[in-house]
């Protein structure tokens, strides 16, 4: 062990989830990493991947820093430093050749071109390389990415709101505001914060008109980016979202509309004009009348055009598009919350 004592490594890679967490959503398919080079105890620089096809964290980081590297300094990265090239020049490569003599790292990299190579590669450098550090949190922060890697799709979490006898709606099928204040700032603080995108069907959007934005988010150490909005995704087969709902009324370029490849010509109208208006229509075909669960996972993780895909969703209903869900196996987390 070195002079940092364990909590002052678990305070350095918390800092690094902080700032990863400001890539939220802008790295596509890709991890969130942060990185901060530490000198007696202070952090000398940081730095984050920002988006998609930028600069890695832990090479930003070295390339905007031209103060000399100490043998003392320590470079804190959430995830392992990658070793391949990929968009862009291996990490390993920018930490070795700056110099760097201690690594701090978060967990290892499920990615197989990197899986433990990364860690390899430094140590062959002779530089000490400590960690896993707080492995537990820095997976589960990173647990749409992980899901992409290990399993192939993007974590699901399934939020549902009940009342205590279990109603979802009015008998009649109309809205009923079930949650209260506090549990909203909570969902839309730990829930719509904490994912890339949250999807719905249509029925919901027909019915209960919202937002689906973050207006109740309190800021915390890993939600602190202002104004984060998630992609706002709609299953919509035969495209039948009102030209007046809320969604396509704010920010629309957030807007995901998931619809048929085979629309009628009346639906192909509507296509055009939601286009028009800057929202994504992306189309997969139908399966017996509905969509199949892995064809919209594949869709909305596959980067296409300026669209870097994502990797974590939460489903906020409603009952068709949950059971939808259920019944393919595919949920990694669930929350119901309970009305009055
Ligand atoms: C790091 N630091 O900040 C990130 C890493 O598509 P590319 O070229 O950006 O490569 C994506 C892979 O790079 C991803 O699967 C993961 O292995 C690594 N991401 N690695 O050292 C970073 N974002
Ligand atoms: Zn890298």
């Amino acid at each position: 062990m070195n002079s940092s004592s364990i909590s002052d490594h678990e305070t350095s890679m918390q800092r690094c989830m902080e700032l990863a967490s400001r890539g939220r959503k802008n790295v596509g398919n890709g991890a969130m990493v942060g990185a901060v080079l530490v000198r007696e105890n202070k952090i000398i620089a940081q730095d984050w991947h920002r988006e998609f096809g930028s600069a890695h964290a832990e090479s930003g980081l070295l390339n905007s820093f031209t103060g000399r590297i100490e043998p003392e300094d320590i470079l804190y990265v959430n995830l392992e430093p990658c070793c391949h090239q990929g968009k862009t020049p291996p990490c390993t490569y920018a930490v070795i050749s700056r110099g760097i003599k201690r690594v701090c790292f978060g967990m290892l990299d499920p990615d197989e071109r990197v899986a433990g190579k990364g860690i390899e590669t430094l140590r062959s450098a002779g530089i000490e390389v400590i960690g896993p550090i707080a492995r537990a949190s820095c997976e589960y922060f990173n647990r749409g990415y992980v899901s992409l890697r290990r399993t192939g799709r993007p974590w699901i979490t399934i939020k549902e709101a009940r009342t205590r006898s279990g109603m979802i709606s009015h008998d009649d099928g109309s809205t009923l505001k079930i949650t209260d204040e506090e549990q909203d700032v909570w969902s839309h603080t730990f829930l719509r914060s904490c994912h890339d995108g949250i999807l719905v069907g249509v029925e919901t959007i027909v019915r209960d008109n919202p937002f689906l934005n973050t207006r109740f988010a309190q800021r915390n150490d890993l939600t602190k980016v202002k104004n984060y909005q998630p992609w706002r995704i709609i299953l919509d087969p035969s495209l039948r979202i009102p030209t007046s709902a809320n969604v396509l009324m704010h920010s629309r370029g957030d807007t995901i509309v998931v619809t048929s490849d085979a629309l009628s010509e009346g639906g192909r109208v509507a296509e055009d004009a939601l286009h028009d208006w800057g929202v994504r229509v992306m189309q997969i075909p139908l399966r017996e009348g509905s969509f199949a669960i892995p064809d919209i996972l594949r869709l909305l993780s596959t980067p296409r055009d300026d669209f870097h895909g994502l990797s974590s969703l939460l489903v906020e209903g409603g009952e068709r598009t949950w059971k939808g869900f259920r019944s393919s196996g595919f949920i990694d987390e669930m929350v119901s919350l309970i009305g009055a």
